[in-house]
C-alpha cells in the first residue's frame, strides 16, 4: 500500500481489521511521531454567536433552525483577551476563536486580526474559524500572525448535500486552498453521528488525504445533538466505530494532530482513554465549546491524572 495516498478500498480495509489489530497499529504509528502521553490543548471561544445565514443541519447558530440561543455581536477585544489569558493559565497552548459567519465582512476581519495579534502577544498559538474567505482575507490573517484556520469538510462529498444546502463541498475546498496558499496551517476534519455511512467517513478521510498537503490538525467531532436543529434526533455514532475512525485517521495521517473534539462531555473516561490509545492527541480544554458544554477543567484534570497524560 502506498502510505501517502491509499485508495478508498484500502481505507475501508483498514476499518475492517479486527479492532485490536487496528488500535495496536494506530498506537504504533502514533509513537513513531509523537510522545504517547502528551496531549495538545486548545481552548475555544465563540467571538460572535448565532444569526448565521448558513443552514448546517447540526448547528445551533443557524437562523434556519429553532435552537434556543443568545445571539451576540462580535465581542470586544478586551473580553477576548481576558478569555485567552484564562485559557493560558488553565494550560491551553492554543486559543481558537469561532464566529458564526458565512464569511467575514472586511470590517469585522480587521477586528479579528487585532484579536489574533493580541492573543499572539500573550505567547499563545492562534486559530480562527470564520467561514469562507474571499481572496486576500487569508493573507490579512496570516500577516496578523495567525497560526491555524479551522474549516471542516464535515463529511463525504456525497453526504454533504444532506446536511448543508447553502454552500457546497467545493466552497469548503476553495477556502482550504486559500488558507494553505497564504501559509496558514490547516485544521480540518469532520463530524461523526449525522446518519452518514462508514463509506462516507472513509470518503471524508480520503478527501483530506488528497489535499495537496495533509492538514496539520484533524478534529474528529462526535455530533452534539441540539434541540431545534434537523439533526437533534440523529442516531449517535457507535463507540467502537468512533474509535475505529480515530485509529484509521491516525494511520493515514501519521504526522497530524488528531483532535478528540466535540462530544467529550457525553463520553466516559474509558472511551476517551481508548481514543487516546487509538492515536488522538489533542482536545478542547475548558468548560465550553462554542454554544455547548465541554468536559470541563476539573474533569479533564482528573482524567489526565488518572491516565498520566500531560498537556503539551
Ligand atoms: N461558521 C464557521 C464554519 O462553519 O466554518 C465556523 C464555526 S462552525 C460552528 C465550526 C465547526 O464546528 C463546524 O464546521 C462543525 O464541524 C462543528 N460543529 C458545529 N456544531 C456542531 C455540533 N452540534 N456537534 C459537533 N460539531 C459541531
Ligand atoms: C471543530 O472541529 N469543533 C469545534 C471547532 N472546530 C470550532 C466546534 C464544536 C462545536 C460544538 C457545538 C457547539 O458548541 O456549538
Ligand atoms: Fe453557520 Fe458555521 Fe453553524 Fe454552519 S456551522 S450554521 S456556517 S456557524
Amino acid at each position: 500500500m502506498n502510505p501517502a495516498r491509499p485508495s478508498l478500498a484500502q481505507i475501508l480495509a483498514l476499518y475492517e481489521q479486527p479492532f485490536m489489530d487496528l488500535v495496536y497499529r494506530a498506537q504504533g504509528v502514533h509513537r513513531e511521531s509523537f510522545s504517547p502521553n502528551q496531549i495538545q490543548c486548545s481552548t475555544l471561544l465563540s467571538i460572535k454567536t448565532g444569526g448565521c445565514p448558513e443552514d448546517c443541519g447540526y448547528c445551533a447558530q443557524s437562523v434556519h433552525h429553532q435552537a434556543r440561543l443568545a445571539v451576540t455581536p462580535l465581542l470586544p477585544l478586551e473580553e477576548v483577551l481576558a478569555a485567552a489569558r484564562q485559557a493560558k493559565a488553565a494550560g491551553a497552548q492554543r486559543f481558537c476563536m469561532g464566529a458564526a459567519w458565512r464569511s467575514p465582512h472586511p470590517k469585522d476581519l480587521e477586528r479579528v486580526a487585532e484579536m489574533v495579534r493580541a492573543v499572539k502577544e500573550l505567547g499563545m498559538e492562534t486559530c480562527v474559524t470564520l467561514g469562507m474567505l474571499a481572496p486576500g482575507q487569508a493573507e490579512l490573517l496570516r500577516a496578523a500572525g495567525l497560526d491555524y484556520y479551522n474549516h471542516n469538510l464535515d463529511t463525504s462529498p456525497e453526504f454533504y448535500g444532506e446536511v448543508i444546502h447553502t454552500r457546497d463541498f467545493q466552497d469548503r475546498l476553495d477556502t482550504l486552498a486559500a488558507v494553505r496558499n497564504a501559509g496558514i496551517k490547516v485544521c480540518s476534519g469532520g463530524i461523526l453521528g449525522m446518519g452518514e455511512s462508514r463509506r462516507d467517513r472513509a470518503r471524508l478521510l480520503e478527501t483530506l488525504l488528497h489535499l495537496p498537503e495533509a492538514p496539520e490538525s484533524i478534529p474528529i467531532n462526535a455530533l452534539v445533538p441540539i434541540a431545534g436543529t434537523p439533526l437533534a434526533q440523529a442516531e449517535p455514532i457507535d463507540d467502537i466505530e468512533f474509535i475505529r475512525t480515530i485509529a484509521v485517521t491516525r494511520i493515514l495521517f501519521p504526522h497530524s494532530y488528531v483532535r478528540l473534539a466535540a462530544g467529550r462531555e457525553q463520553m466516559s473516561d474509558a472511551l476517551q482513554a481508548l481514543a487516546f490509545l487509538a492515536g488522538a492527541n489533542s482536545i478542547f480544554l475548558g468548560d465550553r465549546l462554542l454554544t455547548t458544554a465541554n468536559a470541563g477543567l476539573d474533569r479533564d484534570a482528573q482524567l489526565f491524572a488518572k491516565l498520566g497524560l500531560v498537556s503539551a
